[in-house]
């Protein structure tokens, strides 16, 4: 007789390019492959990897790769049976996306499937890349432009600044943006998945730790 595995079912979703394959080695050790110009997942790319964590409470993690959304409206009708399915099986959507104002295709996914995102399904909004953002004027108080602490491998002051603060920060921003479409709640958490800052953070979001 088999024996099913008390998996917790995570999908990751979100533009080509935005970090969804980096970010999911980081968090588990695969190797998903990555690539900055090309698209690399054309179907759902599922993993299951025994959990031996013993503060997540599952035996096993299934990771669901997913097609980027918006690269073109074509695309976008392909793939539907692809969206479709991983939100009505997924116990936690991680959503990727970036501090750019290029988020016209993410708000247009959640306007159309607002309706299947369910109300015992966790959402967590990954803010990633935050090391590419380019500040357009900086504010005062700050003398130099630099967003990233090399040697602490965390956020200059500056760019927490653009990302906490109340008027200049991005997460109130996408507060303000999506919440009229998303109709669920969730945490958005500011990562840097090539240089594993935010990991641990979002991991405590996904498994409600
Ligand atoms: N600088 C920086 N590069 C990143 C970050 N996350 C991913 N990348 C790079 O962005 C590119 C696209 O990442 P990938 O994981 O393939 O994105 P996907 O298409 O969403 O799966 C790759 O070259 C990654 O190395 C990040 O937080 N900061
Ligand atoms: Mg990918």
């Amino acid at each position: 007789m088999g024996k099913r595995l008390n998996d917790y079912k995570i999908a990751f979703m979100g533009q080509t390019g935005r970090g969804k394959s980096t970010l999911i080695n980081a968090l588990f050790g695969t190797q998903y492959s990555t690539n900055s110009v090309v698209e690399c997942t054309t179907y759902i790319n599922t993993a299951t990897i025994r959990n031996f964590d013993p503060e997540i409470p599952y035996e096993a993690v299934s990771i669901m790769d997913t097609p980027g959304i918006g690269a073109s409206l074509k695309k976008d009708v392909l793939y539907k049976p692809y969206y479709l399915h991983v939100l009505d099986t997924a116990d936690c959507i991680v959503w990727l996306t970036n501090m750019e104002r290029t988020d016209y295709a993410d708000q247009t996914f959640f306007h159309e499937y607002s309706s299947e995102f369910k109300k015992d399904q966790k959402l967590v909004v990954c803010l990633n890349h935050i090391d590419k953002f380019s500040p357009q004027n900086i504010p005062t108080g700050f003398s130099s432009n630099e967003i990233w602490d090399e040697k602490n491998n965390c956020p200059t002051p500056l760019l927490n600044h653009f990302l906490y603060d109340k008027d200049d920060g991005r997460i109130e921003y996408f507060r303000e943006k999506f919440s009229d479409f998303i109709p669920v709640p969730y945490e958005i958490i500011p990562t840097n998945a090539l240089l594993k800052f935010g990991i641990e953070n979002l991991k405590k979001a996904i498994f409600k730790l």
